[in-house]
């Protein structure tokens, strides 16, 4: 492989592996995890993952750093979703919420080489749903994007319209012409 993406989370690989194919670029996965700095920026966190997946393994790396941000919660959990969700999870958050449902998923994929270090982001407006829908990973059974009725985990083309999906549009435009 000529990229690797470094994650703790298999199925952020899976996700990033089928929409980068599309776009003809192979994708090998380095399953490690990276320690995460508190910080109230997803910039800074993605900067500082990035730098140390390519630190540890001295090879072309992206990594992607991603936050559920809701807006009745002040954008919680945003920069630690990855801990909330662990703690609380679906449930804990379902019950925080009453009728202002508007939430975002935002991804930053940043590349990282030896003198090369730029970042891609995207958002998805949606909602969270009233309860837990279909079967799928992390908060997929309650996140519904924006002109849907579905939750991601109830539909099958999450990989065509995701937070992940635009940003790795933005990395491999980027990416194949530089
Ligand atoms: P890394 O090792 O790559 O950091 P992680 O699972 O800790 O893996 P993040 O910090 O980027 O990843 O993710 C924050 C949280 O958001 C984490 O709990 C994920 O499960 C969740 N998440 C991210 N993208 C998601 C998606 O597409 N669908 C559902 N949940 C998602
Ligand atoms: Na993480």
């Amino acid at each position: 492989f000529d990229l690797y993406f470094v994650s703790s989370n298999d199925h952020k690989y899976l996700e990033a592996k089928n929409i980068l194919e599309t776009f003809g670029i192979k994708l090998g996965f380095l399953k490690s995890d990276l320690e995460e700095i508190q910080s109230n920026s997803l910039d800074d966190v993605a900067l500082r993952k990035a730098k140390d997946a390519f630190f540890k393994f001295k090879k072309p790396v992206i990594i992607e750093d991603d936050g559920l941000f809701i807006k009745s919660l002040g954008g919680f959990p945003g920069p630690y979703s990855s801990y909330v969700f662990k703690t609380i999870g679906n449930d804990g958050i379902l019950n925080l919420l009453r009728n202002n449902r508007q939430a975002k998923f935002v991804s930053i994929i940043t590349y990282c080489d030896k003198t090369i270090l730029q970042s891609f982001d995207a958002k998805l407006d949606g909602i969270i749903s009233k309860s837990q829908k279909g079967k799928g990973w992390g908060y997929d059974p309650i996140f519904v994007p924006k002109n849907s009725r579905k939750t991601f985990a109830e539909m099958n083309e999450k990989n065509k319209l995701s937070h992940r999906y635009k940003a790795l549009k933005k990395f491999s435009n980027w990416y194949l012409h530089k």
